[in-house]
């Protein structure tokens, strides 16, 4: 009998990504469908459509769908053997919506595995191009949510955050309010991550604690819907979602489809998907006190948190690993692209220079401090660039390596009080892991 192994998926922004691994957390297969170079008919960029107004911002849903055919198909010819899979789980994109047309549950159960799965789901989307993260243009219907919780404050404190354009119950509350018989028509609404595990239970999966807690829908103490949130956002609300499930939740076994069509074993488990921040937290093992930093484009940071108090910046999430406990998440825009702009300005352009400024200066830079948003930030909502010197006097600029360091040490000690602000504590234990690109510079590291 062939050695057991497990798949992870990855549904994100720009491309569909799946691992296999065997019993000892070995990656033992590898592949991915890229959006945009994979899926041209669909013509996105960056997996995305930016709509004209700049604020809409969708992915086609069968876009995701094809790439699922697709990846299963590549996988296929290169003879991996389906039949050792136990079970999977996933990940997806967090926030983003799919609205399944009433009777679309059948469709589901009965996919003929004759055809690729987008064929037989293409008629069951009420609404074809799904809002995602990156979405801006809910800000109406945020202040409304806010309105009807009594404030900004109370909102966070039942849901874990106050209200976001791209939180999914601003989302849905747009759709219905723009087309309600769009929204009539809609039987089932998921996340980006329970519809992925919908496609292969066969069945709508249940939405996890972890995603649930980005939607400003969920009582994150109770794990169970507010009302007043799904009232505040459309009628009939709680029907559509389902009930929400711990992240871990074996859901089920592979529809038929999969064993048909590709050879999976019937007994291969489906276990609940979530967001793809959690699942992060979860890949990275952190533990409680630890901190997990991702230098990408954007800066996010998450830890693990056993007393939370959401604040009116930040997102406390429910835990993917432990229900009993919690995540806070940070998000921060103006994360590599601001440092590479301050590299290019003082520093060449060298990752070299840069780091031999940040040697050649003392840590708590005599007292120099200084903001750095060149994009409108999201945590805290400021843009802008604000020097102040060690007598706390507002400057017009610095030199050069005072500079660096300012923004090296503007950066992580915000995130050190924006963390502070939402219940975490600096433990003499604390780890800090840091991902992503920025992450391989050692000077910024020391940084942390
Ligand atoms: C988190 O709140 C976000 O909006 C993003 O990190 C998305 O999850 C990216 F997929």
């Amino acid at each position: 009998m062939a050695a057991p192994c497990y798949l992870g998926w990855d549904f994100s922004t720009q491309q569909l990504k799946v691992i296999a691994i065997d019993e000892q957390l070995r990656v033992i297969y590898e592949d991915n469908v890229h959006f945009d170079k994979d899926l041209p008919e669909f013509k996105t960029q960056g997996g995305v459509y930016i709509h004209s107004d700049r604020l809409t911002v969708t992915s086609p849903v069968l876009m995701w769908v094809k790439a699922l055919d697709m990846i299963l198909e590549k996988m296929k010819s290169s003879g991996f053997n389906f039949s050792q899979v136990r079970a999977m789980s996933g990940a997806g994109q967090q926030h983003g919506s799919v609205y399944w047309k009433k009777g679309s549950t059948q469709i589901l159960k009965n996919a003929s595995s004759e055809l690729p799965l987008h064929q037989s789901l293409k008629g069951c989307f009420s609404v074809s191009n799904s809002p995602i993260w990156m979405d801006s243009s809910t800000a109406s219907q945020c202040r409304a949510l806010e309105k009807a919780l009594g404030g900004a404050q109370h909102l966070a404190s039942v849901t874990g955050s106050r209200a976001y354009e791209r939180f999914t119950g601003n989302q849905i509350a747009k759709i219905y309010s723009q087309n309600p018989e769009v929204y009539k028509q809609t039987e089932r609404i998921s996340l980006v991550s329970s519809f992925a595990a919908s496609l292969f239970l066969g069945a709508y999966a249940p939405i996890d604690y972890s995603d649930g807690s980005g939607m400003n829908l969920l009582q994150i103490w109770e794990k169970a819907w507010s009302k007043p949130c799904l009232d505040a956002c459309a009628p009939g609300l709680e029907e559509r979602l389902g009930c929400p499930v711990p992240s871990h939740s074996v859901l089920g076994p592979i529809s038929p489809y999969y064993s048909q069509r590709y050879g999976f074993s019937p007994d291969c488990k489906i276990v609940a998907f979530t967001g793809d921040n959690p699942a992060s937290l979860a890949g990275m093992r952190l533990q409680e006190g630890d901190i997990a930093i991702s230098l990408g484009t954007s800066d996010t940071l998450f830890l693990w948190i056993q007393e939370p108090t959401p604040a009116l910046e930040g997102h406390i999430l429910c835990n993917p690993v432990d229900s009993q406990t919690y995540m806070a998440l940070l998000c921060f825009k103006n994360g590599s692209l601001m440092r590479e702009r301050i590299r290019d300005d003082c520093a060449s352009g060298s990752w070299d220079e840069f780091s031999k400024a940040l040697s050649s200066t003392a840590a708590g830079n005599s007292g120099n401090l200084g903001f750095y948003f060149d994009v409108m930030e999201i945590t805290p909502e400021a843009v802008g660039i604000h020097r102040f010197n060690r007598d706390n006097q507002k400057v017009s600029r610095f030199p050069k390596e005072v500079e660096i360091r300012a923004l090296i040490e503007g950066q992580f000690m915000a995130k050190r009080i924006h963390a502070e602000k939402l219940g975490y504590k600096v433990l003499p234990r604390t780890r800090i892991l840091a991902t992503g690109g920025a992450s391989h510079n050692k000077k910024i590291l020391q940084g942390l």
